[in-house]
């Protein structure tokens, strides 16, 4: 304890000082996305270590951990990323042994719904198979012997697809698309696990959330980006599918609080997270447009490749169980989730558009995809 000590107080063994072995660690894949960066954020105010996993990628792909992220020769650095894919199990061992973490979120997939229908192999194997592989492993850390780890499985409301709402914990399943059947299928091996090795798994089946960090091709941000643009004479037509379909819309930021208090329970279990109130994509779009005082009817047109081969129709969640159990309840409403994201990318636009002014060129990335 003595050389622990005074190796902390001359500053050079970081790692062994008392803080950081009393220090929770959790271990996040999916990292880089829109939840990974939330829960980062909400983990490291907590007081963790936060390890994440990242994939190697051509370009940079850590920019919403930009605000987070600290050298990790700085002294205190408690957010470290270790490169990895959830389709290689060998390195999902290797960083489970280095990391040796108490919690892990495992928030890692291909997350588009509509791309699944292109790519399903491929969602299938990081969706459900790289869940089979990290629990695989994680099965096997306890069996050397190491500590208990807590596991979180993100589950989604897009498991229940043609069920009829409002749905909950016990609602039968009926998947609508391969992401969807993928997403059913890590649940039982979530289950499966839990049941068959007393592991601590928990599955958080969240409705949609969003935020502006969302991915710019998913509905919402695609709305918010484009009708800011257009309100700025940046863009002159938004295309969209259908604008019929219900979502139960809730704020990213509200949601990976319920994911953690989800493992701070006595036992795993299963938590439908929702803010039980759905409105349609129109409905957004509207909400959007007022924000903005624009008259959207004639900037929006409707493109059949963003219609889905199966679409999910109506999603409103009933999450009266995580209430209850976990205290937990949504902070931010619809009306102030529309408007903190249009806030957000007028602000880019305007970003962009004073760039543009100056004589400089400016690329939107994404603004054709999904
Ligand atoms: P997201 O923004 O699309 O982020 C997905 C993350 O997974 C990214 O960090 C991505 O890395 C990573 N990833 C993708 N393929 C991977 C692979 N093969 N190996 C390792 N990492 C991989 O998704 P999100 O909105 O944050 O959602 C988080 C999780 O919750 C996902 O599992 C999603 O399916 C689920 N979910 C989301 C919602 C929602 O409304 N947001 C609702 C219910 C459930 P790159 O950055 O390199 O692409
Ligand atoms: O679509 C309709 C589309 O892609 C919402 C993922 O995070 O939440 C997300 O999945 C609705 C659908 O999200 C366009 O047909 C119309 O009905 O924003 P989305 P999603 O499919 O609900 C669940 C819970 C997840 O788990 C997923 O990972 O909007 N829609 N026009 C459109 N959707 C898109 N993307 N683009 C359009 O142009």
């Amino acid at each position: 304890m003595y050389a622990v000590l005074c190796l902390n107080w001359i500053g050079l063994c970081e790692l062994a000082s008392p803080e950081k072995e009393f220090m929770r660690k959790a271990l996040i894949t999916g990292i880089t996305g829109q939840d990974g960066s939330y829960l980062s954020e909400f983990l490291l105010a907590k007081g963790y270590e936060v390890h994440g996993i990242i994939r190697r990628a051509s370009t940079f792909n850590t920019g919403r951990l930009d605000d987070i992220y600290a050298d990790p020769h700085e002294l205190g650095a408690r957010l470290h990323l270790h490169y990895g894919d959830l389709t290689e199990g060998t390195c999902l061992r290797r960083i489970l042994e280095a990391v040796q973490p108490d919690e892990i979120y495992n928030l890692a997939a291909q997350s588009h719904v509509r791309v699944s229908f292109e790519q399903s192999e491929y969602t299938g194997d990081v969706v459900a198979t790289g869940t089979l592989r990290l629990l695989e492993a994680v099965r096997d850390h306890g069996r050397a012997g190491h500590k208990d780890v807590r596991f979180y499985q993100a589950g989604s409301s897009e498991m229940f697809g043609a069920a009829k709402p409002p749905q909950s914990e016990t609602t039968p399943f009926y998947p609508r698309s391969p992401y969807a059947v993928a997403k059913v299928a890590a649940h039982w091996y979530a289950v499966n696990y839990r049941e068959a090795w007393g592991m601590f798994v928990t599955n958080g089946i969240l409705f949609n959330h969003e935020s502006p960090r969302r991915g710019e091709t998913f509905v919402t941000r695609k709305i918010t980006r484009a009708l800011t643009r257009i309100s700025l004479g940046l863009q002159k037509k938004l295309y969209l599918g259908n604008l019929d379909a219900l979502r139960d819309w809730g704020y990213a930021g509200d949601y990976v609080e319920a994911m953690w208090l989800m493992l701070q329970q006595p036992s795993p279990d299963d938590f439908v997270v929702a803010t039980g109130e759905s409105h349609s994509v129109r409905e957004f779009l509207e909400a959007a447009a007022a924000e903005l005082g624009l008259d959207w009817t004639g900037c929006v047109d409707t493109d059949p490749r963003y219609f889905r081969p199966t679409e999910v129709d109506y999603l409103r969640g009933d999450s009266s169980k995580a209430r209850a159990k976990l205290g937990w309840r949504p902070a931010v409403s619809f009306r102030e989730l529309v408007s903190m994201m249009v806030a957000h990318d007028l602000e880019m636009a305007r970003q962009e558009r004073t760039l543009l002014a100056a004589g400089h060129r400016h690329s939107v990335h994404g603004a054709s995809m999904t």
